[in-house]
């Protein structure tokens, strides 16, 4: 019956085994699962705009074929992560779809511009260290295929991270206008990247059930804290400020207390009207249209060979 269903379902859960895709698993489930893969999905495959803005201007060979390869990988986790969510029985063309239709969402940090080549470094420092420190407990995610895919893609995540690391380093030891090109970027990038972990908990109306079914393990506000702790010497080593005077070691917790982000530039963002939205869809819709006859060879190839194989 359901009911002996819903009881196996909550004891695989609660005893954090995985949620395998032939298991019985409650609808909501399913559709949370959908949403938030899906939009993971598009973020990765979306978040190859702002950096890819730089391939052709990158300063050397050497840190073009880094950057290459950073947003190639970005592709890689997005297509990954479409397959996670095909396990739930969604058609990845229905995904892409719902994309460039603005049916499902993507992370709103990508709607912002890349105005210079240091935002090439902020963006793996920054961006991408967020991104790993939402993304190392979701590799315990209680449905395996999204669990597993979070493992390899935060191994280069982390890559991703150093190498963003690694160039500010280098900027930072060059000149005077280097430096402040570095803090610049900084300055743009530091609020955008908190809202990267989502609303306030008070306000973030998936999470008290998500956390519950084991899909997320901490809140938005943990996993921000656990950011803004973690950044705050990496700055200090880069030899950068934050642009927030509420930043402060409080002795007592033990942790940093920050400012508020702007919530309402969030809310903007998220509906479509951030700075880069409109452009970021129509460039992803153009490159699905101009592919549409490689899907097109793909499918007569595929059929041919099938039919062959028959006869
Ligand atoms: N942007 O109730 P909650 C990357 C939406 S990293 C846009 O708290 P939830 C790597 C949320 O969907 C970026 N929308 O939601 C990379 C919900 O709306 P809905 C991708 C946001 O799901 C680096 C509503 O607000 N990472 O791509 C955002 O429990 C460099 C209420 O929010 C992931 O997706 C936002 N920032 O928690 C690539 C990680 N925050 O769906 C290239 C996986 C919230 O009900 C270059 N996702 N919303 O219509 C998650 O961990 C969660 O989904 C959260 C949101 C934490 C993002």
């Amino acid at each position: 019956t359901t009911a002996d269903l819903e009881t196996e379902f909550d004891r695989i859960v609660q005893s954090d085994q995985r949620i395998e895709p032939r298991d019985w698993m409650p609808d909501g489930y399913r559709k949370t699962l959908i949403r938030q893969i899906a939009q993971h999905a598009h973020s990765e495959i979306i978040g190859m705009q702002p950096e890819g803005n730089w391939l052709t201007r990158a300063p050397s060979l050497r840190r073009k074929a880094i950057l290459m390869a950073k947003v190639q990988d970005e592709a890689g986790h997005g297509l990954y992560l479409y397959s996670a969510t095909e396990t739930l029985g969604v058609d990845r063309a229905e995904l892409t779809e719902n994309l460039i239709e603005g049916r499902q969402k993507y992370s709103s940090i990508f709607n912002y511009p890349t105005l210079s080549y240091a935002d090439v470094g902020v963006i793996g420092w920054l961006v991408d260290g967020a991104a790993i420190c939402n993304q190392v407990p979701l590799c315990r995610s209680s449905y395996g295929p999204y669990g597993r895919a979070m493992i390899r893609v935060c191994k280069e995540e982390s890559f991703h991270q150093r190498q963003g690391f690694e160039m500010l380093m280098t900027m930072m030891s060059g000149t005077q206008a280097q430096r402040e090109m570095v803090q610049e970027s900084v300055n743009r990038w530091w609020w955008p990247a908190l809202m990267m972990f989502g609303p306030p908990d008070d306000r973030s109306p998936n999470s008290a059930q998500s956390m519950a079914w084991r899909i997320k393990r901490h809140t938005n506000d943990e996993l921000r804290q656990r950011f803004v702790d973690m950044s705050v010497p990496q700055a200090e080593v880069l030899g950068v400020t934050f642009p927030d005077p509420d930043l402060a070691w409080n002795a007592d917790r033990g942790a940093y207390d920050f400012g508020e982000p702007d919530w309402d530039e969030f809310m903007q963002v998220v509906k479509g009207n951030g700075a880069t939205s409109v452009e970021r869809i129509a460039n992803r819709r153009a490159a699905h249209e101009n592919g549409a006859w490689v899907r097109a060879a793909a499918g007569a190839f595929a059929a041919r060979t099938a039919a062959s194989e028959k006869e």
